[in-house]
């Protein structure tokens, strides 16, 4: 039986090529991934103080290709809704005006709700439950960490102590400022 000989051999090797294939591409991927991983700056881990310069946990920001991604892991924190925003100076001393006002790159107004805004700093509200304890993720899509945020005198991330109304300037009338954290290598 000549022919079924022949077939079981090609068929033998189809599989072997189709393994010799796979095992091809999963090396370029791998190898595409230890690319892109050296190329990607590691994220840029962020100490948050509280008004009495107490740690209450860390924001950890990464450069994405669609701006910066920050991820808080907090603790201490008043119950309910709290602005949470970049603000422009790396400076966090208590009340914290050292961090000077939002980060806003590009001279646009305040707040979500404004057509002529927002600033590059802008951020969604953080609403902290009734544990004071919070992990939450936000994109700032007009932002990048190098050559933005850490210009000559850094930048910070500021919790304030009310809700960010999304349209009053220039900061949404979110209130105190009750912590900070610097963004800084
Ligand atoms: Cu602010």
């Amino acid at each position: 039986m000549p022919m079924i000989r022949t077939g079981l051999i090609f068929s033998l090797l189809a599989a072997r090529l189709a393994f010799a294939q796979a095992d091809a591409g999963t090396a370029a991927a791998a190898s595409a991934t230890a690319a892109s991983a050296t190329a990607a700056p590691a994220p840029l881990m962020v100490k948050m103080i509280d008004a009495k310069s107490k740690s209450i946990g860390t924001a950890t920001l990464t450069q994405t290709p669609h701006g910066v991604l920050i991820s808080v892991d907090l603790h201490g924190l008043t119950p309910g809704v709290h602005a949470i925003h970049l603000h422009e100076t790396g400076k966090c001393e208590p009340p914290f005006k050292t961090a000077g006002g939002h980060f806003n790159p590009a001279h646009k107004q305040h707040g979500f709700l404004q057509a002529e805004g927002a600033h590059g700093g802008d951020l969604p509200n953080l609403d902290v439950p009734k544990d004071g304890k919070v992990k939450a993720e936000f994109i700032a899509n007009d932002v990048t960490i190098e050559g933005s945020l850490l210009d000559a005198d850094g930048a910070a991330l500021v919790v304030h102590a009310k809700a960010d109304d999304y349209k009053t300037q220039p900061a949404g009338d979110a209130g105190d400022r009750v912590a900070c954290g610097v963004i800084q290598k």
